[in-house]
C-alpha cells in the first residue's frame, strides 16, 4: 500500500496546531497538503465550528493500518478523549482512501475490516471531506457502493445545505508557507 487520502479535523484547543502536528508527525511522507477550511459541526451534535484539511501521503512501506495506527498515535498526542460519538475532538485523523501501487498504477483498496473501512463509509456525504480533496486532487475519483465516481460530482450530489458554512481561510498547514512567513 503506497498511497493515502487522510481527513483531519478539530474544534478544541488552538485547533490549527493540532492540525499542523499531523503535517509534522507524516513528515516526508506528505505530499500534498489542502487549504484550511473552517466548517459547522456535522451529527447533530453541538460544538464548536471545526477546522477540516485533507492530506495526500505517500510511503511505499505503508499499509493502510499503519496509516490509521500513525494517525491514532498523534490523536493520542493531542490528548484526545473518546467520549461522545461525533462530539468535540482536538484532533480527528481519519484514513478516507488508499490504494496500492501496481504496475506504477495506483490501484484504489476496497475492504470491509471494521476496524478500517476503506473507502471511508461516510466521505461521500461530507462537505469538508471533498471540498479540501478536490483542492488537493481535481480529478480524484472514489468508489461509492462499489461504483467509482469523480468526487466533483459527488460534491454536485450533495444538497445545499451540506456546503453551507464550510469556509476557506487564510490559514496554513504547508511548513514551506510558515517558514517563508516568518521571514517576511
Ligand atoms: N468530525 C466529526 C463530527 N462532526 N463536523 C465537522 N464539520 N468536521 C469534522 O471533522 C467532524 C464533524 C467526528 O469525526
Ligand atoms: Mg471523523
Ligand atoms: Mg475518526
Amino acid at each position: 500500500m503506497t498511497r493515502a487520502v487522510l481527513s483531519i479535523g478539530s474544534n478544541m484547543g488552538d485547533r490549527l496546531a493540532h492540525l499542523r502536528t499531523v503535517v509534522d508527525g507524516f513528515g516526508d511522507r506528505v505530499v500534498a497538503v489542502s487549504p484550511v477550511y473552517s466548517t459547522p459541526p456535522w451529527g447533530g451534535v453541538e460544538q464548536d465550528d471545526y477546522l477540516n484539511a485533507v492530506l495526500v501521503v505517500d510511503d511505499p512501506a505503508f499499509a493502510g493500518i499503519d496509516w490509521l495506527r500513525h494517525g491514532q498515535r498523534l490523536e493520542q498526542a493531542a490528548e484526545r478523549v473518546r467520549e461522545v460519538h461525533w462530539g468535540p475532538r482536538t484532533l480527528d485523523v481519519d484514513v478516507v482512501w488508499c490504494a496500492e501501487r501496481t504496475d506504477g498504477e495506483l490501484v484504489a483498496i476496497s475492504s470491509a475490516d471494521p476496524e478500517l473501512t476503506l473507502p471511508h463509509p461516510e466521505a461521500h456525504n461530507r462537505a469538508f471531506v471533498l471540498v479540501p480533496w478536490l483542492d488537493v486532487e481535481p480529478d480524484a475519483v472514489l468508489e461509492v457502493d462499489g461504483r467509482a465516481q469523480a468526487v466533483t460530482d459527488l460534491l454536485d450530489e450533495l444538497p445545499v445545505d451540506e456546503r453551507t458554512g464550510l469556509v476557506r481561510t487564510e490559514l496554513t498547514l504547508s511548513p514551506a508557507a510558515e517558514g517563508s512567513a516568518s521571514c517576511s
